[in-house]
């Protein structure tokens, strides 16, 4: 049996994750490999409320701090409760954003300290890191146009696009530090196209 795998997705606004997420389930269904799908912020009861807290932007205006906190609080409960007994199970796990998205967004976007998202991913991650990180780039007006088709923008949506470029940027130095992991998909292609690299991509890794 292949052992677990922890694989991740992750870019700006609009850049095809959620769209994919099926297209990469059925990939791995064709080679019967029991997987989780899920997502950050959420994927636990307590989780996904935390979520609706973070994405809300009626409400009080959310200290940065406070934001970072909450998206680790979420992890933590996220691992806890479905991540590690996945892959304790045997099964692989696909998840909608993880920690890089804390870099870039929090370390990125808002310019929190990364000593300090450091610790936190060490505090509550311990050693559990993705295997495997898919990141869909494109240009941040491309990923913009694409999430304003759908209507209402939410709290991070409603961002300046100064802050989507830092975002980018750190996501992309993540991908320049760490290529073994972290795999570049073009999103700007045709869907047809955005799922042949990311095919080609997951081929490799799923018959190493
Ligand atoms: N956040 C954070 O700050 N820190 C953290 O640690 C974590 C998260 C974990 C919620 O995430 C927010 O939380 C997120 C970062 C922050 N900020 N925002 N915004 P989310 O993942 O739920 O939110 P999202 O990035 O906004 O997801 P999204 O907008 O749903 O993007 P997407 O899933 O990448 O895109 P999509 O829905 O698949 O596609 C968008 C549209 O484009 C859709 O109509 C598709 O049909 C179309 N599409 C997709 N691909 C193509 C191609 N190739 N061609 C043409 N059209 C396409």
């Amino acid at each position: 049996m292949m052992s677990a795998r922890f694989i991740t997705l992750e870019g700006g606004e609009g850049v095809g994750k959620t769209t994919n997420i099926a297209y990469i389930q059925s990939l791995l269904k064709s080679e019967n490999i029991p997987l989780v799908l899920t997502r950050e912020p959420g994927g636990t009861a307590l989780a996904e409320n935390i979520r609706q807290l973070l994405l809300d932007k009626e409400q009080e205006a959310i200290a940065e701090q406070t934001e970072l906190l909450m998206m680790f609080a979420a992890r933590a409960q996220h691992i806890k409760h479905v991540i590690k007994p996945a892959l304790d199970r045997g099964d692989w796990v696909l998840c909608d954003r993880f920690t890089d998205a804390t870099y870039a967004y929090q370390g990125g976007g808002r310019n929190m300290d990364l000593s300090t998202i450091q610790w936190l991913e060490n505090f509550v991650q311990a050693d559990l890191r993705p295997d495997l990180t898919l990141l869909l780039d494109a240009p941040i007006e491309l990923g913009m146009q694409r999430a304003q088709q759908r209507g209402k923008l939410d709290r991070f949506e409603s961002e300046k696009m100064a802050f989507f470029d830092k975002v980018r940027q750190a996501y992309l130095s993540i991908a320049e530090q760490q290529p073994k992991r972290v795999k570049i998909v073009d999103a700007t292609q045709s869907l047809d196209n955005v799922q042949s690299q990311i095919k080609q991509i997951l081929s490799p890794f799923i018959h190493e």
